[in-house]
């Protein structure tokens, strides 16, 4: 290990060793009998195994370690494949400072395929620690998006999902390929020499004593690359145009793949089985149809096979990318050759004048290798410049530039964006700040600031340690703990009324100091309610999921258990009737899966004012997640610490990642506190 480790540190890599146990589990058992048969929809293949997944969690980690042994801050880190789904949380949660890629390089498979998946949540937030996720095709990331959405129920906008206080980019980026040296290899590659490989001729023999034109097959032997049903459209082929016969071959080079998994194996006896058959059937003393070759070849060889082909058929039955398709494009220097595709590759988005088919059609098959037989040079010249022209514009470096300049960007949005990250030595600032004052306030929203989500909000009740805090807070001499909340006042009465807490219900509809009656804002009307309740009514009735919360003077439509897409497009409609129908007096409020009508007078920012004046305070904190606590940020002068909860749009100068770093925040100012006034207590009594 020490001699491997050496060496690869001389050219800056690094190892991750990996045992024999670790790499059955791991690599055979959950990447290869779990996630790759289920991300190419093989569902009755794959495989849950829960050691296997726990073999996966500490591999995951090993790759982390390592990784977070050399990072430091504002390094980038970009990570590959579907064999480190959770790097990138594992390595965000120790290091937030570094900015992290990730790279699918397989299909992300639609969310009715995805959702089968056991441990769908943790494999979503594990992805999720990248800042960006690169996808091959357009149609991976919105079935990535959607599973995040469905799954996690999190905030996504067009491309960009809201996770934890981060933007995270998603994105697709169509690998390429070294076309250069597939096109020089292809240049030197053309006439027969002395250094001409064996392989070369023999394949020249063939065409020259049967006028003979090679079909190109090659792949690792794996199920996703549709070897068994292109061998039988060959076979249909031959059945059916015995005027090919001794003309053609298929030359089909499958290379070792995974053989220690049993689906492999199998797949390896069939494929034998198969071409025995076909070369059985129809071969004659002069010509083998199918020529076979189990083996891995050098990349010489590769070159011959591909620059001899007249046809490639490259037709998986699912496939993230498939380069060979674009490797045997790049080596048709003169233009000739056709293409038969799978639309099933995610090559085919990209490559649309190849002759595209459906992999489970094997009559479809059968006749696209007449049809590419047949096709005229033209036609050939026609189609492969264009094809040609897409992947020598867009090869390898453009693709690994593209997705780094992108997470370039980001990495510098994220050190440039003007609302800052509420760090040590912030939140050290604050607490002196805290501590210097006399007077202070504190003007804290309820629910995703001191508790998270639920999609009932009925069931986010506070927990004793946050009642704990909460009271802890508000015995300091010379503080008030104000909670600022859209809810109605009975849900604040029942749970917060035995503190010594300022509360505000419905946005400042009702109020309530401390020992004191609820107090509600006067001159309200509440006509409007009756005209506006049937629209929201009708929203409710055609949207599953949603409900109406009635409160004394507001209504609010809530969407979060709605279907996520149909949930934001029945909002955006309902948006625009009620905004038609909106009196004066009346506001509509758009918040975090949910629209609020609140007489207009009624808002965080006038109730904050209103306790500002109340008293000389010389010290207050703002916090709130959401956009009705902008109206507070903003009624609140600049002296205040203002402080979201989550990295969104905001007027507020701070932001922390989460409710659950604000809540340790403010578990931190009942400590320091308790500490100043402890040694104070001591000090009394040395004096004694
Ligand atoms: C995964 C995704 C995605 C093959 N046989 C030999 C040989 N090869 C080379 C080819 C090509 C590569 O291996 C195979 O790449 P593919 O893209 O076709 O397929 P996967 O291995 O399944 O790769 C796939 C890819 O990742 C990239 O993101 O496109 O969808 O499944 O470069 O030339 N090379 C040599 N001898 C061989 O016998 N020298």
């Amino acid at each position: 290990k020490n001699q491997i480790n050496k060496n690869l540190e001389k050219n800056q890599f690094r190892a991750v060793f990996l045992n024999e146990v670790e790499l059955d589990n791991f690599y055979f058992g959950f990447s290869n009998k779990c996630l790759w048969p289920l991300f190419h929809y093989f569902i009755e293949i794959h495989k849950f195994d829960i050691n296997q997944w726990e073999s996966y969690k500490q591999v995951n980690q090993k790759f982390a370690d390592e990784v977070l042994k050399v990072v430091e801050e504002g390094d980038k880190v970009w990570i590959h494949d579907y064999q480190l789904l959770l790097c990138p949380q594992i390595i965000k949660d120790i290091n937030p400072d570094v900015t992290v890629g990730f790279f699918l390089h397989i299909p992300f498979p639609s969310f009715e395929i995805f959702r089968i998946f056991a441990k769908r949540e943790e494999l979503l937030t594990g992805m999720l620690g990248s800042d960006l996720i690169g996808f091959h095709t357009y149609d991976y990331e919105r079935h990535f998006l959607s599973s995040v959405k469905r799954i996690l129920n999190l905030e996504v906008n067009f491309n960009i999902i809201l996770y934890q206080g981060r933007e995270i980019v998603v994105n697709t980026f169509p690998m390429g390929i070294d076309f250069k040296k597939f096109e020089d290899a292809a240049k030197s590659n053309l006439r027969i020499s002395p250094g001409s490989s064996d392989l070369k001729r023999q394949i020249n023999t063939h065409k020259l004593t049967n006028e003979g034109k090679l079909i190109l097959s090659i792949d690792r032997l794996d199920y996703t690359k549709g070897v068994l049903n292109r061998l039988l459209a060959f076979e249909r082929f031959l059945d059916t145009n015995p005027e090919y016969h001794d003309k053609i071959r298929l030359v089909m080079l499958a290379v070792p793949s995974r053989s220690k998994v049993s689906q492999y194996k199998i797949l390896k006896r069939q494929t034998d089985e198969v071409v025995g058959r076909i070369n059985g059937k129809f071969a004659s003393v002069n010509w083998t149809p199918v020529w076979y070759y189990y083996r891995s070849m050098p990349f010489e060889n590769l070159i011959d096979l591909y620059v001899s082909s007249d046809v490639a058929m490259i037709t998986p039955l699912r496939d993230g990318m498939n380069l060979v398709a674009k490797e045997y494009l790049s080596t048709r220097i003169n233009n000739d050759g056709v293409l038969i595709l799978s639309e099933l590759a995610g090559a085919s988005k990209e490559l649309p004048q190849a002759i595209l088919v459906n992999p489970f059609d094997i009559e479809q098959l059968s006749k696209s290798i007449k049809t590419a037989l047949e096709m005229p040079l033209k036609e050939q010249k026609q189609r492969n410049l264009i094809l040609r022209n897409r992947i020598k514009r867009y090869d390898i470096k453009k693709w690994s530039s593209n997705f780094v300049n992108t997470l370039d960007e980001i990495s510098n949005k994220e050190s440039s964006s003007k609302v800052k990250l509420v760090t040590t030595s912030i939140s050290s600032r604050i607490l002196e700040s805290y501590q210097k004052s006399k007077k202070r306030l504190l003007l804290l929203d309820y629910d995703g600031t001191l508790v998270g989500f639920n999609d009932n909000p009925d069931n986010v009740i506070p927990s004793k340690a946050l009642l704990k805090l909460l009271n802890n807070l508000s015995n300091h001499d010379g503080t008030d703990v104000v909670i600022m909340s859209g809810r109605p006042y009975s849900f604040l009465e029942k749970y917060f009324s035995n503190l010594n807490l300022i509360l505000v219900a419905e946005h400042g509809l009702y109020f309530k100091e401390i020992a004191s009656e609820w107090q509600e804002k006067k001159g309200l009307s509440r006509e409007w309610i009756e005209h506006l309740l049937p629209v929201l009514n009708t929203f409710t009735d055609n949207t599953p999921g949603t409900f109406i919360e009635h409160k004394t003077n507001s209504l609010s439509w809530h969407y979060r258990k709605a279907d996520p897409e149909l949930g934001i497009k029945r909002s955006v409609e309902l948006k625009t009737v009620l905004k038609s129908l909106l009196p004066n007096n009346l506001t509509l409020m758009d918040g975090n899966k949910v629209l609020e009508l609140i007489p207009s007078n009624i808002n965080k920012g006038v109730s904050a004012l209103d306790l500002i004046n109340q008293k000389k305070y010389d010290f207050c904190l703002a916090a709130g997640d959401d956009i009705t606590d902008e109206s507070m940020f903003m009624s609140l002068n600049s002296k205040s610490f203002k402080i979201k909860i989550g990295k969104k749009k905001t007027a507020a100068k701070f932001y922390m990642r989460n409710f659950t770093q604000f809540l340790d925040f403010l578990e931190s100012i009942t400590q320091i506190d308790i500490k100043s006034l402890e040694s104070i207590k001591d000090l009394d009594v040395s004096k004694k």
